[in-house]
């Protein structure tokens, strides 16, 4: 009977050992709520990599800022509690300021120019220089092109952003535009809503999704379809993590990431015309127009600050502005 047990204890633990090796749970962090541009590009790599898997991935999403702001999701990220981010560039800015080169103010015209320089090799020069403060980029997807909203007033002319509190993300380049148009910025992470409701600031800036899902439009009365930053997102991984999973393993991660990453980024701009309808239904004033070029030349000067001094990100943007001429 006693050897009997012992029998039986033995295959337990190797049932749980096989069992537990088989399994590679990947917490994935994201600050955004459900139906955010974050979720989706997390909740389609979760829907294509655990059935390629066989089960042995299990993605777990914790999104709504459960793991904290952007910033903090990064650090575990670095420490490698956690596996895996959505996470958009700005807060990168903090960790590596290479990222600074694909936030710089007007780059991309379009959105195809977005993915040919982010999916080409300028963004894969990006994303491996991640690994140095300890991230494996995968891929980008995307929150869009950024738009300011306020509550003071239509905003056409870098005069009418005069004074305006504006809210930014944790980057010193945010904060460095908004001050170079002559705002009054504030460094806050996500969520804003109840800081705008309260009027502790004036306006914020981000891409249409966000005024929809984050009902931008009960706190905020003026747009303007500015555009001034693409705001990309950065997929990564905890390159502790990353370095002790076996090749097949990064190969399948690395690319359901990508795949999520593309089809996200079409669904999102897919989605736009429906958004802007919906924001001049709820009675927000859009000016679809603003004079683009004089946003543009109080920016200019941005390239020769010290944000952009590190020769190597220096170079960089000099080579990210000739390949978008
Ligand atoms: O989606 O903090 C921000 O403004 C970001 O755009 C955030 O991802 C909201």
């Amino acid at each position: 009977m006693k050897r009997f047990c012992v029998v039986i204890i033995v295959l337990l633990v190797m049932v749980w050992a096989v069992s537990a090796s088989a399994t590679t749970t990947i917490n994935l962090g994201v600050v955004t709520k459900p139906g955010s541009a974050q979720n989706i590009a997390a909740e389609k790599f979760k829907e294509l990599i655990e059935p390629r898997s066989n089960g042995e991935i299990v993605v777990k999403i914790h999104h709504s800022g459960s793991l904290g702001n952007e910033t903090e999701i990064l650090q575990q990220i670095q420490m490698g509690t956690v596996q895996m981010g959505v996470i958009t560039v700005g807060p990168f800015d903090t960790f590596d300021p290479i990222v600074r080169v694909i936030n710089y103010p007007f780059i991309f015209k379009d959105n195809a120019q977005a993915d040919e320089i982010l999916d080409g090799p300028i963004g894969k020069e990006i994303l491996t220089s991640l690994e140095d403060v300890g991230f494996k980029g995968l891929a980008f997807s995307e929150n869009g092109f950024r738009n300011l909203s306020n509550n003071k007033r239509p905003v056409r002319t870098p005069d009418d952003v005069k004074g305006l509190k504006i809210r930014v993300m944790q980057s010193a380049l945010h904060k460095a535009i908004w001050q170079a148009l002559g705002a009054n910025p504030t460094p806050m992470p996500w969520p804003i809503y109840t800081e705008l409701e309260q009027g502790v600031i004036d306006g914020q800036e981000n891409p249409l999704w966000v005024f929809e899902v984050y009902k931008m439009y009960e706190v905020q009365k003026y747009a303007s379809m500015t555009r001034h930053v693409y705001s990309g997102h950065i997929d990564v991984a905890s390159l502790l993590w990353w370095n002790k999973l076996d090749g097949k393993t990064q190969n399948m991660i690395q690319k359901a990431m990508y795949e999520a990453a593309v089809y996200q980024r079409k669904v999102n701009r897919d989605g736009n015309a429906r958004r802007l309808a919906l924001l001049k239904e709820k009675g927000m004033q859009i000016v679809m127009h603003p004079d683009v070029n004089l946003f543009r030349a109080k920016v200019a000067k941005l390239k020769d600050m010290d944000l952009y001094k590190d020769p190597w990100v220096h170079a960089l943007l000099l080579k990210t502005l000739e390949a978008v001429k």
